[in-house]
């Protein structure tokens, strides 16, 4: 991810050209992960100005969006069920983790831990912890948090600079993500500041992603996921990529299909894992 600044002209300029041969450095990938009713899809809502349909109309099930950002890139937005869903059973997390990771392939440039700050809750300090068993060890370096509710942090005078000073289980957790975090208010109505608000977001991923040699995040199991979807959209077109033949090629490839039927390559284990810190969490409540 070269030049990011707007480009107003009308040319394209050579950041641009490369992009258009390199797709990773055509995208912004951003997963949303979280605890139930935390923000995720309210907040992936204002990433991509929805609009007609919106995210979170199937809370159980992840989603993709995309939207243009104005440097020419694309933002495409992520958002996933609750972790700790209750209502969820072990085979609809299995086929929904394994959605996420196609939908990400060949692999997501952050994975944003959105948290309500009133509702900070113990189980939610692992969640890097279990990112890195969802995603592996390096995905660690990717996560960056998102404070929701600014709206009500801004009416309580309390930011989240204040937060992380007085309250060491929230800087311990900021600082395991990097230090990095933004704060939404997904309740803004001026179109303005929603805009303000995911530009300066997406240029706290692009300082990430340089600090971390300018690429995604990928592994075996997202790039396994790329290939499935390569393979999908070749067999439905026979040639190149169109948008409405990879989001199909996404929700149902080889890799999806693998992973529902436990021959796993990674997920179901790790989707174990989410459980078992889940259950373990429960049964100490
Ligand atoms: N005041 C305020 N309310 C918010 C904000 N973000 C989300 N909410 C509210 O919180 C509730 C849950 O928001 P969702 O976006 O559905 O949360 P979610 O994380 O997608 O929930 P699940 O999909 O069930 O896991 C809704 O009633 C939202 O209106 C915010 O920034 N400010
Ligand atoms: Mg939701």
């Amino acid at each position: 991810m070269s030049k990011r600044k707007a480009d107003s002209g009308s040319q394209m300029d050579m950041g641009q050209a490369a992009r258009l041969n390199n797709p990773d450095e055509n995208y912004v990938t951003v997963l949303l992960i979280g605890k139930t009713g935390t923000g995720k899809s309210s907040a992936a809502n204002i990433c991509i100005e929805p609009s007609r349909s919106q995210f979170g109309e199937t809370p159980l099930m992840c989603e993709k969006k995309i939207r243009l950002l104005r440097d020419c890139r694309t933002l495409a937005v992520i958002d996933t069920p609750g972790l700790f869903h209750t209502t969820i059973s072990a085979e609809e997390m299995k086929r929904e983790m394994a959605r996420c990771v196609s939908m990400c392939a060949p692999g997501p440039h952050v994975f944003l831990i959105v948290i309500e700050p009133k509702r900070f809750s113990r189980e939610e300090q692992d969640m890097v912890e279990i990112i890195k068993k969802l995603f592996g060890d390096e995905a660690a370096r990717y996560t960056m948090v998102l404070f929701t509710h600014g709206d009500e942090m801004e009416a309580d005078g309390v930011s989240a600079e204040k937060l992380l000073y007085f309250n060491p289980s929230f800087n311990k957790f900021v600082s395991k993500c990097q230090g990095v975090y933004h704060v939404f208010n997904n309740n803004e109505c001026n179109s303005e500041n929603k805009k303000k608000q995911v530009n300066e977001l997406v240029e706290k991923i692009d300082r990430m992603v340089q600090r971390n040699g300018g690429l995604c995040y990928t592994n075996d199991m997202f790039r396994e996921a790329q290939r499935a979807i390569d393979q999908e959209m070749f067999q439905m077109n026979g040639q190149g990529e169109s948008i409405g033949s990879r989001d199909t090629a996404e929700r149902n490839n080889s890799f999806v299909r693998a992973v529902e039927q436990t021959q796993a390559v990674g997920v179901a284990d790790v989707v174990k894992g989410v459980r078992a810190v889940r259950e373990a969490w429960c049964t100490t409540q």
